[in-house]
């Protein structure tokens, strides 16, 4: 059962996911693709840091703000030497690259630097409709394993149902990491059907 709440009774700490890659990958695009449930067309190079967050109830009578840490993926921003501490304190990390560019796919053994041991790793193929069939059935098992992820998604920020489904996997991951599976649900209807439970 998954409930919607508009008056939280008991509100919970915030989540924190970092989103990490090379610039251009779509880590903004598919944030707000997530948050905003809108597809944006138009996207500035993020500085340095974007934050993205919303409400989610975790229960019936839980809630929790949800903040997306979205990084800016620019060369120059890997050595402002703050990407570190941004990462610390997360619940989970997703590791995004372009399916249409494996280059972007191969600098993220750069970007896992950043994330402390413990945090759980996602890795995110983006912009599945540019990708060639090829580049869709790309398999990621050896990625997944080199970059000490728990799982792997391909998607296109523009196919929400997808990108809900992804956000709702990673959120009930931390749920079941936190020991407390139960249930989780976003702030809007169309969320609802969305849901994926974490065998
Ligand atoms: N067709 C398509 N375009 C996408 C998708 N995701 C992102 N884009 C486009 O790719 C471009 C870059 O997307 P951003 O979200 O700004 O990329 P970013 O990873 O945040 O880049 P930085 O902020 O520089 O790190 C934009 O023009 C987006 O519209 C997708 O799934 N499909
Ligand atoms: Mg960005």
């Amino acid at each position: 059962m998954y409930y919607l709440r508009l008056i939280p009774s008991k509100e919970k700490k915030p989540l924190k996911i970092v989103l990490l890659g090379e610039g251009g990958v779509g880590k903004t695009t598919i944030s707000k693709s997530y948050i905003d449930n809108y597809f944006f067309t138009k996207s500035k190079q993020t500085i340095a840091v974007e934050f993205h967050s919303k409400i989610i109830s975790r229960s019936e009578n839980e809630v929790s703000k949800l903040q997306l840490w979205d990084l800016g993926g620019q060369e120059h921003f890997k050595h402002m030497g703050v990407f570190g501490d941004f990462c610390k304190g997360a619940d989970a990390a997703l590791l995004c690259f372009d399916l249409t560019d494996l280059s972007s796919l191969f600098n993220l053994a750069e970007w896992i630097e950043f994330i402390p041991p413990l945090i759980p790793r996602f890795l995110i193929g983006t912009k599945s409709d540019l990708a060639t069939h090829d580049e869709r059935d790309f398999n990621l098992d050896r990625y997944v394993q080199r970059y000490n992820c728990i799982k792997s998604f391909k998607c296109s920020a523009k196919d929400l149902p997808t990108v809900m489904n992804i956000f709702e996997y990673v959120l009930l991951s931390i749920e079941r990491k936190n020991n407390k599976v139960g249930n989780i649900s976003s702030d809007s209807n169309t969320h609802l059907s969305n849901k994926l439970l974490v065998s």
